[in-house]
């Protein structure tokens, strides 16, 4: 059995959109950002990333984080590679040179993109795009954004994927990523490759339910 711990409005949306795609069984603890309540270690405060329960799950305190068939795992791209594997289709690697370049693809959207690309999204949830710090600050992450987002953009211009010639986790991991950037408006516009990919892999139903979701969740 499946568990996923999360919530919508978090990281956790690429695990439950991936689940979607994949179309498995999967129960949901829901589990709240901690920074997102008053007094997250009040007795009755619903289940949060501080809470004792929790932390006894996951010792970092983060969503998402799932319990497979007993096994605990966190770290949302290692839990989409290792459910996308798990039950394999066109979703998972076929082979080595395909496991590793959706590896590959994966570390990279989280290592050059996740951390600049989430300043972009602070800006845009906070309501600062027209203040000067807040175009500052976006112009700064764009810049940062210039190169691992040419590269993405070429990549994507040979096959339309990341891997392969058909959509695969590794498509869903690296999009989750980029979401954060895509309120930029003038970034994504210079890469249109990228741009279009986003647009097309967030039309699919999966992605549709699980956004839909998200929406309904409370902020
Ligand atoms: N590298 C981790 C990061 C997970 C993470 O930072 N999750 C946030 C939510 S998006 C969280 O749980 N924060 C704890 C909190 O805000 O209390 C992953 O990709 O799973």
């Amino acid at each position: 059995m499946l568990t996923i711990y999360g919530a919508y409005r978090s990281r956790a949306t690429r695990t439950y959109w991936l689940a979607y795609e994949l179309g498995i069984e999967f129960r949901s603890v829901p589990v709240l950002q901690a920074r997102r309540m008053e007094n997250p270690l009040a007795p009755d405060a619903p289940l949060n990333t501080a809470s004792p329960a929790f932390v006894a799950i996951n010792p970092m305190g983060q969503i998402p984080c799932i319990e497979d068939d007993g096994q605990v795992v966190i770290e949302s791209m290692a839990i989409n590679l290792h459910l996308a594997k798990k039950h394999g289709g066109p979703l998972a690697p076929t082979n080595l040179t395909e496991d590793t370049a959706m590896t590959m693809w994966s570390f990279f959207a989280a290592t050059s993109i996740e951390t600049t690309a989430l300043r972009i999204s602070a800006v845009i949830n906070a309501g600062k795009t027209e203040t000067e710090d807040g175009k500052a600050e976006i112009a700064v992450a764009s810049r940062l954004l210039q190169r691992p987002f040419s590269v993405l953009d070429q990549h994507l211009a040979k096959t339309g994927f990341m891997v392969g010639e058909r959509f695969t986790v590794a498509d869903l991991n690296v999009a989750e990523v980029i979401r954060y950037a895509q309120g930029a408006t003038a970034l994504m516009d210079a890469y249109p490759t990228l741009k279009s990919w986003l647009a097309k892999v967030q039309a699919r139903p999966a992605f549709v339910k699980m956004w839909a979701t998200r929406e309904a969740e409370a902020t």
